[in-house]
């Protein structure tokens, strides 16, 4: 395979190229895309150095994949220039994700629509694909009703500029700030911008991504995300209200025969999930599992992954995996 990586230099583009090697993606090209001012940069992929090269040229080389990470408007301006020259396109951005005309794809739920068609394939929001991959099979069992979701998310969602804040509040270091407040020893009840209904965009992400990944716009979903100062992943409490009641043994069940799944559960050895322990991994991990006996068919849970890996390179890469074997590109 020719594979672009498009916003190559970032923190999810370092973290794609990393993917890509762990799991031995089969690349006879590879082609590092950044922005002008990184242009002639160096990436290494597989102990071998990289120049990063423009868009132009890189469409100019008909990748047969290319996957960006490189910000909503860089993606509204080319990954329709990538897909006309032949180009599948997998973005991890918000642009395409509630296009009605996109597949918005988590490779556990919904990679078998994907056809030759698909030309631009949206990735979720990394607090999204986590939650899904978790309560799918849960859906598919109960059928949820209603939703109460409250997030607390890794700065490295932010990007490079938080996890410079971070570091320059914890060494005593005045330095260009990420978010409007100190973010060590606090939380920010913000994460993305406000929109005109009070929520914010990552909240808005949470409910509309769901229900176009599990096919259901009758499920009510409500947001609050937060920021913390955590660097592992981001973890999630939900409050899940199911049409139909459940045994919590099968819940168990269910959840641990879920593919990329790790349930850990063990209140005598305080096993529980945390992002200290998810970083660097490619699973979702889950825990807390318990009746809500506050309101009838209703169950939490606590949902923790590595929001750059399963959050967005590893899902964009299992993407390309998927379209590679099934010869789709
Ligand atoms: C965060 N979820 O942690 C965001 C980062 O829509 O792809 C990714 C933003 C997005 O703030």
């Amino acid at each position: 395979m020719r594979i672009a990586v498009v916003g190559a230099t970032g923190l999810v583009g370092q973290k794609i190229l990393e993917v890509l090697e762990e799991r031995n993606f089969q690349i006879s090209e590879l082609y590092p895309v950044a922005s002008e001012k990184s242009i002639g940069k160096e990436v290494v992929f597989n102990g071998k150095k990289y120049k990063v090269i423009s868009m132009t040229d890189a469409i100019e080389l008909k990748p047969q994949i290319a996957i960006f990470s490189a910000g909503g408007d860089t993606s509204l301006k080319w990954a329709p220039e990538f897909a006309k020259a032949g180009t599948t396109v997998v973005d991890n951005s918000s642009a395409w994700r509630m296009d009605k005309d996109k597949k918005l794809v988590v490779p556990e739920i919904n990679a078998v629509d994907l056809t030759t068609e698909d030309k631009i394939i949206a990735n979720p929001n990394c607090s999204t694909i986590q939650l899904v991959v978790a309560l799918a099979p849960l859906h598919k069992r109960y059928k949820m009703e209603r939703l109460v979701i409250s997030t607390y998310q890794s700065i490295t969602g932010t990007g490079v500029k938080a996890v410079s804040q971070l570091e320059n509040e914890r060494n005593g270091i005045n330095g260009e700030m990420a978010y409007p407040y100190e973010i060590d020893k606090n939380c920010l009840p913000h994460c993305d911008v406000f929109t005109e209904n009070g929520y914010t965009k990552e909240e808005m992400k949470l409910a509309n991504e769901t229900k176009k990944i599990l096919k259901d716009d009758s499920i009510r979903v409500t947001a609050t995300a937060v920021r913390v100062p955590v660097v592992g992943g981001h973890s999630e409490s939900i409050n899940i209200e199911f049409a139909n009641d459940f045994d919590l043994d099968e819940v168990r069940k269910i959840l641990s025969e879920a593919e990329g799944v790790i349930v850990q559960d063990n209140l005598d050895t305080n096993e529980y999930p945390m992002p200290k322990y998810a970083h660097g991994k490619d699973e979702v991990f889950v825990g807390r599992i318990r009746r809500d006996f506050s309101n009838p068919n209703t169950l939490n849970l606590w949902i923790v992954s590595d929001n750059l890996r399963k959050g967005a390179a590893t899902n964009a890469v299992q993407i390309a995996e998927y379209l590679t074997k099934n010869n789709l590109v």
